[in-house]
């Protein structure tokens, strides 16, 4: 039976609600995060190679990273559901969001998390330098690129409901994640990115989504 291993508080969280979207059935093992660490407790990462979330066993097979199981899920019990049909418009703003999100948007907000953390974290006299480092790969790098990928969100979804036209597709699934996270640290505020904002409140609004959330319990983006 196709178990998904959910990770309080992660990007498990996509996969919980394409169960819910597609009404698979299967098995949901919750785990929290350590305490100290918040990072996955041990016998988390004993069940695949890389021990990150999300990850699922279906028989014999262990398989993380977000992309690589919505594609299997899909193939296995999908019955041609969330994606568009190859050669179509929306297949080719599908292929886009489903690989930038991942590709693109999702390492930009790890960053961002990361240096923010470092900044908070290290001894008090290497912060002046460890600031000044961190805050021109921001301005050079993190933040261009960051707000081109939001900008690009935002007239994407001026143009059509959804990522890839107006059906939900697999691509709204893998971004819905990203898109709760830009807001708390990503500075996509409602001022600057409303479509962005009326494309979250289409997905909380999802019964599905809904069910995703009630299953996960404490879902809530670290600022
Ligand atoms: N690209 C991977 C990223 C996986 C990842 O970094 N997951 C985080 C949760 S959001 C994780 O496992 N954190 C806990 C840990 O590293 O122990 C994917 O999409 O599955």
């Amino acid at each position: 039976m196709l178990t998904l291993h959910h990770l309080e508080n992660s990007q498990s969280i996509r996969i919980l609600w394409l169960l819910e979207e597609l009404g698979v059935d299967y098995e949901f093992k919750m785990y929290d995060r350590d305490k100290d660490t918040r990072l996955a407790p041990d016998e988390y990462k004993k069940i695949s190679p890389l021990g990150t979330a999300p990850v699922i066993t279906d028989g014999d097979l262990a398989l993380s990273e977000s992309n690589a199981i919505i594609e299997y899920i899909l193939d296995k019990y999908g019955d041609g559901r969330l994606r568009p049909e190859p050669g179509t418009p929306e297949r080719t703003s599908y292929l886009f969001w489903f690989h930038a999100s991942q590709g693109s948007l999702q390492p930009l907000l790890t960053i961002s998390f990361i240096f923010g953390a470092l900044k908070e974290r290290v001894p008090f006299f290497l912060k002046p330098i460890i600031r000044a480092v961190l805050g021109q790969a921001e301005k050079l790098f993190l933040e261009p690129r960051l707000q081109a990928l939001l900008d690009l969100v935002e007239s994407d979804l001026s143009a059509s409901a959804w990522f890839a036209g107006d059906e939900l597709t697999a691509a709204d699934i893998v971004m819905g994640y990203c898109m709760e996270v830009a807001v708390v640290r990503g500075g996509m505020t409602k001022k600057k990115y409303p479509k962005a904002h009326a494309f979250l409140e289409r997905m909380r609004s999802r019964p599905a989504y809904k069910r995703a959330l009630d299953k996960d319990g404490k879902f809530n983006p670290l600022p």
